[in-house]
């Protein structure tokens, strides 16, 4: 197959811009041609974690996402098969580029984390792997 195989160095956290104010901080995101490097298709966000509960465990075929932590904090576990790494997300100006082909699960929700997405494409549970196994077999189907 012709696809890049993106390994954890690309995910990569990036500084949001951040206007400080007397009266509060602001954080824009944008769409294409800036920091984000995709269109914004989708915004969906997780909140209300149980502390013992994780999110994620799986990989997308094709999607970009950025994740970040717009109230409290959480580790993103990061897998290209052969590698992991964890990253703490626990600014609301930080983001998480996650690339495609890339196994993720989050973990150690602080109380009142949320955890804003904003996704390069709509919902399709089509381009889910769910199973770590058949994870690694897409990972060498891509090579
Ligand atoms: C990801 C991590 C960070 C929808 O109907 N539309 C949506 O846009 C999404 C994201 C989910 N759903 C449904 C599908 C499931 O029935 O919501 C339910 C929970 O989804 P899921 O178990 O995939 O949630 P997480 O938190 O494990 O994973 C989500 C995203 O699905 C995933 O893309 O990278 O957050």
């Amino acid at each position: 197959m012709n696809k890049k195989l993106y390994n954890i160095n690309d995910c990569k956290v990036i500084e949001l811009g951040k206007y400080y104010r007397p009266n509060g901080n602001l954080t824009a995101v944008e769409g294409a041609n800036n920091q984000i490097g995709f269109d914004i298709k989708r915004v969906y966000y997780i909140y209300d974690v149980p502390a013992t509960s994780d999110r994620g465990g799986h990989a997308h075929k094709e999607l970009m996402q950025l994740i970040v932590a717009v109230s409290g904090s959480f580790d993103v576990l990061v897998d290209d098969g052969k590698k992991f790494k964890t990253i703490t997300l626990n600014r609301p100006n930080l983001g998480l580029l996650l690339p495609p082909g890339i196994w993720r699960e989050i973990k150690n929700f602080s109380s009142g984390a949320v955890t804003l997405v904003l996704a390069s494409a709509p919902y399709d549970e089509g381009d889910y792997v769910r199973s770590y196994a058949k994870f690694m077999d897409y990972r060498e189907s891509i090579k």
